[in-house]
């Protein structure tokens, strides 16, 4: 039973005390958060891996990328385990190596030695090692301007990867006209533009989006504007240009969580991301009036592939002295993705 269940992690956790991390994504259920030692987006969970030098094993509640993210910041002896390993990102999987040498190699052809690679750290170690090789650097939702500000110090142009959304949504706010930016299509292989001119696109977009923000449609925004025009609402940049323009506010988790938080009892608010969040959200501010921007509730399949009997299954693994899920980044590729982060957190 779950009641049963719950007992055994607790155990387990009792047991293995600071030996266990469990960090929890923003996006898990509950329960598997109510276990989480650790809460955040992607970033600060590996960020707070790394801080724990005690932890032997890290039990990462979230998806694919952030575990291999969390294993390359994290020392060698520290073992990183993912307790399903079908939990990927549709997203990340956007975007593969091999798709990614041949744009580079024709936008060189295009455009010589102008571009600079940067990605949304929702991509595979391997994409992240490939824009540290080539002097980029990741971005997260948080930070993503001042990383374009940056790049754009660096060189004429941006490719950028994976997610399309938030690159043009960044782009757009640093100033960057729409027609400036053209999308690049890994399956043609080719810019998609209607203009002629191509030396004048600064910023090159990944054909790749969110399964899940795209869910958000300038269609709900009408009919909820239609009926309450109270309602403020709120989206994540990944969602498309078109429900960001018609929103009241756009931006990352933590922003999205804090402009809630400090919001005035009684507002009303319709928010744009991932349902286990806009759950917690709801059941967090009973003084204020929430609901999802899509009545639909928008859940992460991938992300809801963590439950409580895989938890437990991995953690009883671990008691047992044999983890499985271990995510292991091969060095070489460790080393040039971390290049890509440490040049992203330098950034300031
Ligand atoms: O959409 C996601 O998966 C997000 C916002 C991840 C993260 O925490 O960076
Ligand atoms: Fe990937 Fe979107 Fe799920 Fe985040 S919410 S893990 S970007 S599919």
């Amino acid at each position: 039973s779950k009641e049963e269940m719950e007992q055994r992690v607790s155990e387990i956790k009792h047991k293995l005390g600071s030996r266990l991390l469990i960090p929890g994504h923003h996006y898990q259920k509950d329960e598997v958060i109510q276990f989480a030692d650790i809460t955040g987006d992607s970033l600060q969970l590996a960020q707070l891996a790394q801080q724990n030098s005690s932890a032997e094993y890290i039990v990462f509640c979230g998806v694919h990328f952030m575990a291999e993210t969390a294993d390359m910041l994290t020392t060698p002896s520290q073992t990183v385990v993912l307790p399903d390993m079908r939990a990927g990102c549709s997203m990340a999987d956007m975007a593969n190596m091999q798709q990614t040498e041949v744009a580079w190699e024709r936008l060189q052809a295009v455009y010589g030695d102008t571009i600079i690679p940067l990605t949304y750290v929702n991509s595979t170690a391997e994409i992240k090692a490939f824009v540290g090789r080539h002097g980029g650097a990741t971005v997260t939702s948080s930070n993503a301007r001042e990383v374009l500000k940056w790049a754009f110090r660096q060189k004429e142009r941006i490719l950028f990867l994976p997610d399309q959304h938030l690159g043009r949504n960044t782009a757009y706010d640093l100033g960057i006209p729409l027609e400036d930016m053209a999308v690049w299509d890994p399956e043609l292989n080719e810019l998609v533009t209607g203009r002629e001119d191509v030396q004048n696109i600064r910023v090159l977009l990944w054909k790749g989006h969110c399964s899940v923000h795209e869910k958000f449609t300038v269609e709900n925004i009408r009919s909820l504007r239609e009926r309450d025009p109270e309602v403020k609402i709120i989206v994540h940049p990944e969602c498309s240009r078109e429900v960001v323009e018609l929103s009241d506010y756009a931006g990352s988790t933590k922003y999205i969580i804090d402009t809630i938080q400090a919001a005035e009892p009684g507002t009303k608010w319709a928010v744009g991301t991932e349902m286990n969040l806009v759950q917690r959200i709801m059941n967090q501010h009973k003084d204020k009036q929430i609901e999802s921007l899509n009545p639909n509730m928008c859940p992460c399949l991938t992300m809801n592939r963590i439950d409580l009997p895989h938890l437990l299954w991995s953690l009883e693994q671990i008691e047992q002295g044999d983890p499985v899920g271990i995510i292991t980044v091969p060095e070489a590729v460790t080393v040039d993705a971390v290049k890509a982060l440490d040049r992203m957190l330098q950034i300031r």
